[in-house]
């Protein structure tokens, strides 16, 4: 099998001088937006579209240091796939890594033997070996693929990809954009620092210290002058959450975690791990550059720049297009079925010895994907629970095609992301924040918050259901939720 050019696209993002042009104010878009049609046009390609997956160590010189040993699934080191909506991916991956691995596919709506988690969907994928993933795209939008066990260092080193699936666009923009957010952990002399500390785990998360978008510092894009570009921004960062602010366009939002709201003006939007955001937005005047920042921090962080090239589009008044709406069944909130989950530290640490059927306990090989300590807990229980085989006792049970209600409780100092698997949430409201309804696969809780989302349980299995900060899922903060 051979990765064609158009299943994967380099970012080939040339590094140009930055340069000072004066910022241009954002005013903020201010129409109301207009509602997205109801049903997406189905754009189904007869033909799977086949990628090779190829995990190994591939030397890189991200920074202009000397070569970093990343992991990575392709020579293209941060690969994108690109599949129609209701298209099929057969996805080869083929694990030479040191240790074993797997795909998981976030946000993917998929069959649960493809999410990639190991021991709970499939077998781990041992160095030397291979697995095919074959599903079919049902939602358009934006979704990274990383691995779901010792996620701290693969991820960590770089072991993630983009999966694009189109078909959304209800008018095509005059350019579409990826930023891939992420941070490294690196020392001063560009060698990688443990991935895990402690300290970081059993608080916000170890953030690295060098940031990068599209594993680059501060690219500069380029985008057609006063045109309207599809922006398309996702956090494959451990631990930190970002702050997304734009100096020089007016902006749009036209999508959360790849589905599609009603266009609303875009002032700011915290995107934790794994979360994605889609924006629309009016370029300025040739020559000058839009800037992409990460306000989450002391002093404003410029991420990215995006620079107007070409001659001036008319446009004319900045509308931008909606994007067709999600195809995701609305849940049944009248007959919904309420649910409280607590997410909170915990003191009680859980062994790390894991007894199997056979007598023995599980080796340290497979310790992989336990977790050594315990600092976090879903309903008071935390991965892996005392006197289970490989995995713990699902934290709810859930009946087959019911709506739930879910009253997501932050108990804890800390954000967190939260990630359902094989499902998408509907946001419906929070005791700290209004937001509009949105569909998200990934909710950020901040402290003391309490949100409600929705979904129906129409996707069989058992699913994760996670803390998308790396470390905190892999202390504790990760369960099961059986769709039977
Ligand atoms: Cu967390």
């Amino acid at each position: 099998m051979t990765v064609s050019r158009r299943t994967i696209l380099g970012l080939g993002v040339a590094m140009t001088t930055l340069s000072s042009f004066p910022l241009l104010s954002s005013r903020g878009y201010s129409a109301t937006g207009t509602p997205p049609p109801i049903k997406p046009v189905p754009d189904v390609s007869p033909e799977p579209v086949f990628v090779n997956l190829h995990a190994k160590v591939r030397n890189a010189n991200l920074f202009g240091g000397h070569e970093l040993p990343l992991w990575t699934y392709h020579d293209n080191i941060l690969p994108i796939v690109r599949v129609p909506k209701g298209g099929r991916l057969k996805a080869h991956f083929r694990n030479d890594l040191p240790e074993h691995s797997s795909i998981h596919w976030h946000g993917i709506r998929l069959p649960n033997e493809m999410d990639g988690v190991p021991y709970v969907t499939q077998q781990p994928v041992y160095p030397g070996h291979d697995y095919t993933y074959d599903f079919t795209c049902p939602d358009t939008g934006l979704f990274p693929f990383h691995s779901h066990c010792n996620t701290a260092e693969q991820l960590g080193r770089g072991l993630a990809g983009a999966l694009i699936v189109t078909g959304d666009e209800t008018k095509p923009y005059d350019a579409d954009l990826l930023c891939v957010i992420k941070d490294w952990r690196l020392d001063e002399d560009q060698n990688f620092l443990d991935f895990t500390e402690k300290k970081g785990a059993a608080r916000g998360g170890t953030f690295g210290r060098m940031r990068s978008v599209n594993y680059k510092s501060v690219p500069s894009l380029k985008a057609p002058a006063r045109g309207d570009v599809r922006l398309r921004l996702m956090n494959v960062d451990n631990s930190r959450i970002n702050q997304i602010g734009l100096e020089g366009a007016d902006a749009a939002v036209i999508a959360t975690d790849g589905q599609a709201v009603s266009p609303f003006p875009f002032k700011t939007w915290r995107l934790g791990s794994a979360m994605r955001l889609d924006l629309c937005l009016r370029m300025p005047a040739s020559g000058n550059d839009v800037k992409i920042y990460d306000y989450f921090a002391p002093e404003p962080v410029l991420l990215a720049n995006i620079r107007a090239e070409g001659p001036n589009l008319n446009r004319g008044e900045f509308d931008p297009a909606p994007l067709f709406a999600p195809d995701i069944t609305t849940p049944d909130l009248r007959n919904a079925e309420h649910k409280k989950i607590d997410f909170s530290a915990t003191a009680s640490p859980t062994p790390n010895l894991i007894p199997l059927p056979n007598g023995k306990t599980l080796n340290l090989a497979d310790e992989l994907c336990l977790n050594e300590k315990s600092f976090w807990a879903i309903n008071k229980t935390t991965w892996p629970e005392d006197g289970h085989k490989t995995m713990p006792a699902p934290v709810l049970n859930l009946v087959k095609d019911r709506t739930y209600i879910f009253e997501l409780r932050n108990l804890t100092p800390h954000m967190h992301p939260i990630h359902i698997h094989g499902h998408t949430f509907l946001y419906l409201k929070s005791n700290k924040r209004s937001l509009p309804q949105h569909y998200t696969d990934t909710v950020l809780l901040k402290p003391k918050e309490r949100i409600q989302v929705a979904f129906k349980a129409d996707n069989p299995g058992d699913w994760m259901f996670h803390c998308h900060i790396i470390e905190h899922a892999e202390t504790g903060m990760m369960s099961i939720l059986r769709v039977t």
